[in-house]
């Protein structure tokens, strides 16, 4: 299978006799979307998966964070990680607000809790951290300054599905947590992404914005909405997997610790330090330098596998959207983190014949 092409990711899908068995549901009422049984079935078992009650499902997960801040009502500036993907910034930005970035821990790569004040102003609202990886940011020293100067948090949960934190998921802090069911994650349902929040009454908001911004009756317009409804295809595809999700768990962290076995030892290799419970969504390896990275990149490529730069450059790179200011610990980081292959499908020889390629050209 040599020639096969191996990349960074795959989505974990189920039997597809599965997800027609909902479509025919679909077909057979004709209802494809507006909050379809489908979708209502998707996101309640979700959120029980979770443990948790509050859950809105929309398109995406860039969607689900442009939500939670224009259900916040937040204006100013949003302070978050440099170290992320682009949505995390754009979705800021989308909603008319300043991302202001502070850098993160070079451990655990999530927002560097101890620089987190110094950023705040007169114009902060709130603070948008990322859980990198699926790796938990340390809750309780970020919630504990929110709390000390008056601000929101939302937590880009995008990489956390399954994750916990003092024993309740991830998705239970801050005021809105939101994340992403994209072919990419952890459970998918195609595109997707859903916010969770503790708040009864700012989950009806975020229910009315969903939909126009129309009253529960539907008699009235009663909130700045507009259209972020997933359909009953998609909610079809993901409570389908979501029977699979526990496996595709399972199977990840031990694909991940093999590589871990397999790679620890080497000198010029470090990985993320797990903060409690991760759910081991990627395999990133940080190298000692860039011309490092590059040489095992073009060896890894040479042998079709198709590792990825998450996240490269820093967000603070890209001059155009934001004005620079230096981030070095997340700019040292993104020029020498490699993401590998690490998904459902791969197999553990893969997983060693990666590792096997990664030792070899360091040698
Ligand atoms: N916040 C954070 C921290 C995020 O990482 C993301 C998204 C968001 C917010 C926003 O969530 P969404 O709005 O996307 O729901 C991917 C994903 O598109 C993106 O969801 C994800 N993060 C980001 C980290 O990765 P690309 O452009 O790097 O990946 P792409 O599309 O090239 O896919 C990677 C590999 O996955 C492919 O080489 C093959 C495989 N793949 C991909 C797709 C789309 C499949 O096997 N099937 C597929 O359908 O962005």
């Amino acid at each position: 299978m040599a020639n096969k092409n191996i990349y960074v990711t795959m989505p974990t899908l189920a039997p597809l006799g599965e997800v027609t068995e909902n479509l025919q549901k679909v077909w057979e009422s004709g209802i494809m979307t507006h909050n379809g049984p489908i979708l209502q079935e998707f996101e309640r078992k979700v959120a029980e998966w979770h443990g948790l009650k509050n859950h809105v499902v929309v398109v995406n997960g860039t969607i689900a964070l442009q939500l939670a801040i224009k259900a916040l009502e937040l204006k100013g500036e949003i302070i978050t990680s440099p170290f992320s993907f682009i949505a995390t910034t754009s979705a800021i930005m989308y909603e008319g607000c300043t991302p202001v970035y502070s850098d993160i821990d070079p451990h655990t790569l999530n927002l560097d809790p101890a620089g987190l004040e110094e950023k705040i102003t007169d114009k902060t609202v709130a603070i948008m951290p990322v859980h990198v990886f699926g790796n938990p940011c340390d809750i309780d020293a970020i919630d504990a300054i929110a709390k000390r100067h008056g601000l929101k948090v939302i937590y880009d949960a995008c990489h956390a599905v399954g994750v916990t934190y003092r024993g309740k998921s991830v998705f239970a802090y801050g005021d809105i947590s939101c994340t992403s069911y994209h072919a990419t994650k952890m459970l998918n349902s195609g595109e997707g992404g859903g916010c969770y929040t503790n708040d009864d009454k700012l989950h009806e908001k975020m229910k009315r914005i969903r939909f126009f911004g129309f009253s529960d009756d539907k008699s009235d317009i009663v909130e700045e909405g507009s259209n972020y409804k997933m359909t009953e295809v998609h909610a079809s595809v993901g409570l389908a997997n979501l029977k699979y999700l526990q496996a595709a768990l399972d199977d990840r962290k031990k694909k991940y610790m093999l590589y871990r076995n397999l790679l620890s030892d080497h000198p010029a290799l470090t990985f993320q330090k797990i903060n409690g419970d991760c759910n081991y969504s990627y395999f990133p390896v940080i190298f000692d330098t860039e011309k490092t990275l590059l040489k095992v990149e073009k060896a890894l490529n040479a042998e079709h596998i198709f590792p990825r730069r998450y996240f490269y450059p820093s967000l603070n790179m890209f001059k155009d959207i934001v004005p620079y200011v230096s981030m070095p610990v997340s700019e040292g980081i993104a020029g020498r983190i490699l993401c590998l292959p690490l998904y459902y499908d791969l197999a553990e020889t893969d997983v060693a014949r990666i590792a096997g390629i990664v030792i070899d050209t360091l040698k």
